[in-house]
Order: structure tokens, then C-alpha cells, then sequence
């Protein structure tokens, strides 16, 4: 491996698309291309340097940010690996908010589908730089020029075409450079250049014209040349292209094949060019600002992954957002406020740790040993008041209960699935007061069942898993007046207690009320208390139907006592006996929780999504069409109906929906 010793510019690379459209492949490919490896591995071997844990060989894929780094001449660029699959989105977010400019790969076998159009957004909504690469060009069925039009559609007048495909398929050779004008073919050797065949001239004046027109659009004074009629040499637009790529006001198209390696060379050239250090917003006072990236600043670093190694240990990721970070250095943690020596400072290969003794601005490096450190704290210089702003936190797709033999076994678990959580920021675990059981909140059916194959191998635990109990309620149907009375003479004393209460339903939501209504001491002051606890006990062991009594206003109006027989218990025993008599004979309603789901979508799924909230029970309360191409819903849906809304509305909504979901009141079941 090439380790070059120092390295004046670095900068952060995200590697996104679909799964399976080749980004571990072109991650290998670019590491290759630029010198870091002799031979390209290959992931259906297991043989890549990225996606190689025991669950992402058996899935076929990448579950988490991998990362490597490359060098461009002097300049370093580490390349995030990110999962395609859905499930696994929050790590695209994750590597977009590290990631200077994004490499978005789309397969020419496939072309542009809905999937992409999600990552797409991703991108757009991080403000990130992309630059498109098209996959697989060397493969059967490989069509250039139908996803170019899918791009077209999709981007609109700023895509950029750069390169064209020289054959498709098996014959796939090259690339046409359409701004130098020539062919770049690949053979053992190497890229060689030449003359643009000519069986290629209908396409590229087309494509051409793409590019032409998305550096017009882009550029005030072209636009005006070109409108009175003077279209501009493509040398006098390459220096305008250059500065609209780096600003990222165009997107760049390029072309190849990862594991032929064809075109791989002129992606990384291109990335080196293009990408430059972007601010990252932070609190700095109090006050949110953008961080310049300044080399010469005072040293700031921000945590961004958490790896588990099983020889190292726990392994912090971090990007150097200024200054320089030298070994040893010691930073305090603006969370925690407790310093930080940064013992042993590395480069991470795929899985590989490579010593290094210093990192610049706009660096990785992974630092061993930082045992507080979570993903999102920022390590600075002492005394500097920053602090992070936090992530959007995304919302689970589903729950899953689950169910272990014992109460030992549920801490075990819940301790391997906190520590498999600060790995993987999407899997939340929660415990149901009610039901008892560990809940998890995942992003999809994959996610789970990585989880599930993650505790048996990492921390042989197993565990059967349920959908969640859906917590239910009961209230008392109508007013009911009722006594309850405890006499029992067991030789000594006796224990003597009567109490009428009136028991009437109040709003289900409301806390529980409790009127003492008592004159003349009928009950002494020291037993109502007693009285209160009573019936509190018997709300909460459950009414006639087995489910907890809420939204009750219980009025003691009067009562018995004896002046040796009476005591608190005895007051306890006879209000529980009161409620459960006035329950009984009143009858009682189920009630349930119902959702506030607030969600934020395309309005061209409005229909699909109204539609399927119908099977669900929901109610819609509002909707929002404020912003021009969205909408805001807000609707109630019961509890019940709501378990898998997540994967449900990201399947209708193409990974486009945001939304959050809230208890808002109780209902009776209908
Ligand atoms: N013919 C051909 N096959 C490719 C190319 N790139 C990747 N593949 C194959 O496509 C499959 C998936 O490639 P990966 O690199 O794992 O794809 P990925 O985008 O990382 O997939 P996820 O991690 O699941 O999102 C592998 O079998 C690769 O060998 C390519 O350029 N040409
Ligand atoms: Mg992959």
C-alpha cells in the first residue's frame, strides 16, 4: 500500500446509489487506479477491501459506512463506502454530513429508478455536491444513452454529460472525453488516447449539446453570448465548467466500468478538481454558524462513527474540521467537557488500521482508546465553546418485540443491543413498562434481521421476536355508586372498613381525580388516604377486561368505622373492593391510544397516502400545501394500525416521506 507521508489538502468523498449499482466495487477500483493497491479485490469473492463482516458477506452487501483513503498526486481524498439498501439510509446521511462532494452511481443496466431518485434527494437536501457515475458498462443490457435520459428527466437542464461510452456490453473499450474532444481507450497498459470513432458522432453532438447548455444555463455572460446567437468553443467553457463544478452548481456526468476499472482514473482526477472543504454548521456561543475548514486554525474534530474492532476495540471516526491533529494531542469534548488524549491516530483501510502521526484539515482518522466519545461530539481546543448541531433523528420503519426465557437474559440483550447501537445510530431499544418486554425500533425487515444475526454471532444471544403489544385501556361506562365493605373477625383483632364511593368516567387523558366528600368523620381523616391508595392500586391491576382503568373521578361520600377493627389496610382493602364493584356493574369501555402522525411528503403521493391510511383507521386532521411541492399531513390513527407505518410509507413514498409520530389521546375502541 502507498501511505503517503504528508499531505496538504484533504477532503471527504461519499460514494451513494442503490444497492447493488457497484459503489464497494468502485470504491476498490478507485483505490487501484490511484496507486493504493496493486490488484482490485472483488465483493463477491469477499475479497474487497470494504464489506467484508461475516453479515455483509452473507447479505451481499454493505451495511455501514466503510471508508479508505486514496491520494491524487499530493492531495488525499477518503472515500466513504455507503449501504444502498434502504434500511440502512441514516448512513448515507451520516457520510453526506462528513462528505465534501458526492459520487451518486447508477447502474446503465438498471438506469434511473425510484430508488435513486431517494438518494438523489439525500443528497440534495445535505446540499452536497454530486457527480454522477454510470456503472456497469461493461455488463449485457447496458444502455448509456436511456439512463442519460432517465438523468435528464430527473436532474433537468444543469446535468452535465462529461464522457461518453466508446461500445456497451462486452464491448465496452472506453470513454469519449467530450470536452477534449477525444477517445480514452483501456487496454493492459492503461488509458491511451486517440481520435473519436466515428460511429460516435450522432451522440456526442447531442450530448454535447447537454453539456453546452448546462454551463450556459449556469453562466450569466454565456447565457447572453449565447442567446444573441454566439455559442461558445468548448475550450473557451472549460474554464467556466471547472468553477461551476467546484461551486457545485452543475452535475457532472461520467462514465466506466468499476470492475473493469474503465474510466475509474478520470473520476478520481475529477473528484481531486472538484471537491473543496465544506463548512460545517455548528453552535459556536450559542449562536449556529457555518466552521470555515482553516488549516492554520485552532484544532477541531468532529466524531462521526463508531466501529467495534474485534482485535482493537472501540474505534472513534473523526474528520479534522481545522487546524492540524498531531498523536497525543489532548482536546477536550465540548459534550462531557473532559479532556481527551488522542493516543495512536490512524488511517482506516476497509478493516485495516494504518498508523499515522498527523492529520490535516478536512482529514479521517480513527482514534482507538476514546471511551466517551460518541458519534456527533465535537473535540476541540480547550476553552472553544462549540458544540454540534444535532442530527435529525430519523423515524423507525417498525417494531419488534423481543422475547427472551428470562429477566437475566433481557439485561444481556439489552446491553449487546446497546452496545450494537452505538455502531449503528438507527437501532433504538426501548422497554415497554407494560408489557415488560425489550421493544426495538429498526429501519426495515434486513435491519432486523442483521440485529438478530449480529447478537447471535457477536454475543450469542438469541431471541424470538413479536410485533409489539398494543397497550389498552378501560373506563367506566357511566356514573355508578357502589360500597365496599371489609368485615372479618380471625380471632383478635378484626378488620372493619365500609366506603361509598362514586365512580363517574372523566376525560380519558385527564389524570386520576379523587373528591373526598366526607362530613362528620363517617371515615377519620387518617384513613382516606388509605381509601385514595386503594382504589389506585385496583385502577392499575386492571378492570373487568384485564386492561389498566384510567380517566375516573372517584368520590368518597361516605363510609363506616370501628374504633379497634378499623385500620389503613382495611381502608385500603375496602376502596379496592368499592372500584372494582362499581366497574363491575357499571360496565367499562376499551380504549386505546391514538397517534398524531405528522408527515411530510412529495404532493404527488397525496392520493396514495390518504388511501392507505383508510385500513388503518386513521383520521386526517390537515393537511399543509404551503411549500410548492410538498405536503404536510397530520392525522390520527390509532396505535394499532401504526406498527410498520414507517416501511409503509417509504414504500409508497419512494424513501421521500419524513414523519414523526406522537401520542395524542385516548379513544374507545370501535
Ligand atoms: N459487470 C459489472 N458488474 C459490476 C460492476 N460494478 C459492480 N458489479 C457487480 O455488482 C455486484 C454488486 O456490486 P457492489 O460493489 O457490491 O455494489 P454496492 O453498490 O456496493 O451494493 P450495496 O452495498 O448493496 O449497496 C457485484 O457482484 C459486483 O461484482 C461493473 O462495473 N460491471
Ligand atoms: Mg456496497
Amino acid at each position: 500500500m502507498v501511505i503517503a507521508p504528508s499531505h496538504p489538502r484533504a477532503r471527504t468523498v461519499a460514494l451513494i446509489g442503490r444497492n447493488g449499482v457497484g459503489k464497494t466495487s468502485l470504491l476498490e477500483a478507485l483505490v487501484v487506479a490511484t496507486g493504493g493497491l496493486e490488484r482490485p479485490g472483488r465483493v463477491d469473492a469477499g475479497t474487497s477491501l470494504c464489506g467484508n463482516d461475516p453479515e455483509e458477506r452473507r447479505h451481499q452487501m454493505s451495511l455501514g459506512i466503510a471508508m479508505a483513503p486514496v491520494w491524487v498526486g499530493e492531495d488525499k481524498l477518503t472515500l466513504l463506502d455507503t449501504p444502498g439498501l434502504i434500511d440502512f439510509s441514516g448512513e448515507v446521511e451520516r457520510a453526506l454530513d462528513v462528505a465534501d462532494v458526492a459520487v451518486l452511481v447508477v447502474s446503465a443496466v438498471d438506469g434511473v429508478q425510484a430508488d435513486f431518485v431517494s438518494t438523489w434527494n439525500l443528497a440534495q437536501e445535505a446540499r452536497v455536491p454530486v457527480v454522477i457515475f454510470v456503472n456497469a458498462l461493461d455488463a449485457e443490457r447496458a444502455d448509456f444513452e436511456s439512463t442519460l435520459r432517465g438523468l435528464e428527466l430527473l436532474v433537468g437542464p444543469t446535468l452535465a454529460p462529461l464522457e461518453l461510452p466508446i461500445g456497451e456490453g462486452a464491448d465496452f473499450q472506453g470513454v469519449v472525453d467530450l470536452l477534449a474532444d477525444e477517445a480514452i481507450t483501456y487496454d493492459a497498459r492503461g488509458p491511451r488516447r486517440g481520435p473519436v470513432p466515428a460511429e460516435l458522432a450522432e451522440l456526442e453532438a447531442r450530448v454535447r449539446s447537454s453539456l453546452l447548455e448546462a454551463i450556459v444555463v449556469a453562466d450569466d455572460t454565456l447565457t447572453e453570448r449565447y442567446l444573441e446567437g454566439d455559442i461558445p468553443t468548448m475550450q473557451e467553457l472549460e474554464p467556466a465548467l471547472s468553477e461551476l463544478m467546484i461551486e457545485g452548481r452543475i452535475v457532472p456526468v461520467t462514465c466506466g466500468s468499476a470492475t473493469q476499472g474503465l474510466g475509474v482514473d478520470r473520476l478520481a482526477t475529477l473528484l481531486d478538481e472538484i471537491a473543496i472543504s465544506r463548512p460545517i454548521p455548528a453552535f459556536v456561543g450559542g449562536n449556529e454558524i457555518l466552521l470555515e475548514r482553516d488549516p492554520h486554525g485552532d484544532p477541531i474534530m468532529r466524531a462521526f462513527k463508531v466501529i467495534v474492532d474485534p482485535y482493537v476495540g472501540r474505534i472513534v471516526v473523526m474528520e479534522v474540521i481545522s487546524g492540524t491533529i498531531t498523536n497525543d494531542i489532548i482536546l477536550t469534548n465540548t459534550r462531557t467537557r473532559s479532556e481527551e488524549r488522542l493516543h495512536g491516530l490512524h488511517h482506516l483501510f476497509g478493516t485495516k488500521l494504518v498508523p499515522v502521526d498527523r492529520a490535516v484539515t478536512g482529514d479521517v482518522v480513527a482514534v482507538a482508546k476514546l471511551s466517551d466519545v460518541v458519534a456527533g461530539d465535537i473535540l476541540a481546543k480547550k476553552g472553544l465553546n462549540i458544540s454540534p448541531v444535532p442530527a435529525p433523528v430519523a423515524t423507525p420503519a417498525m417494531s419488534v418485540a423481543l422475547a427472551s426465557s428470562s429477566h437475566d437474559d433481557d439485561d444481556k440483550i439489552a446491553t449487546a443491543l446497546h452496545r450494537l447501537s452505538e455502531e449503528d445510530p438507527s437501532l433504538r431499544i426501548r422497554h415497554d413498562p407494560v408489557s415488560r418486554k425489550l421493544v426495538v425500533d429498526v429501519m426495515g425487515d434486513t435491519h432486523l434481521q442483521v440485529t438478530l444475526e449480529r447478537l447471535r454471532r457477536r454475543f450469542n444471544v438469541e431471541v424470538a421476536t413479536a410485533t409489539p403489544d398494543v397497550q389498552l385501556f378501560e373506563t367506566i361506562v357511566a356514573p355508578r355508586e357502589c360500597e365496599g365493605r371489609l368485615k372479618k373477625q380471625t380471632g383478635g383483632h378484626g378488620q372493619f372498613a365500609v366506603v361509598n364511593l362514586k365512580v363517574e368516567p372523566i376525560e380519558p387523558d385527564t389524570p386520576f381525580e379523587f373528591v373526598d366528600a366526607i362530613v362528620g368523620g363517617a371515615v377519620p381523616r387518617q384513613f382516606i388516604g388509605a381509601v385514595r391508595n386503594g382504589v389506585e392500586k385496583a385502577m392499575i391491576h386492571g378492570g373487568p377486561k384485564g386492561h389498566r382503568v384510567v380517566g375516573l373521578r372517584v368520590t368518597l361520600l361516605d363510609g363506616k368505622f370501628h374504633s379497634v377493627d378499623s385500620s389503613e389496610a382495611a381502608f385500603d382493602t375496602a376502596g379496592s373492593i368499592g372500584l372494582k364493584a362499581a366497574l363491575e356493574s357499571a360496565g367499562t369501555n376499551v380504549l386505546e391510544r391514538v397517534m398524531e402522525v405528522t408527515a411530510t411528503f412529495p404532493t404527488e403521493y397525496l392520493g396514495e397516502v390518504l388511501n392507505d391510511l383508510k385500513p388503518r383507521r386513521g383520521r386526517v386532521v390537515r393537511t399543509d400545501q404551503s411549500e410548492a411541492s410538498s405536503v404536510m399531513l397530520v392525522a390520527y390513527v390509532p396505535e394499532a394500525g401504526l406498527n410498520r407505518y414507517g416501511l409503509d410509507l417509504r414504500a409508497i413514498t419512494a424513501g421521500r416521506a419524513r414523519v414523526t409520530i406522537v401520542q395524542h389521546h385516548l379513544a374507545v375502541v370501535a
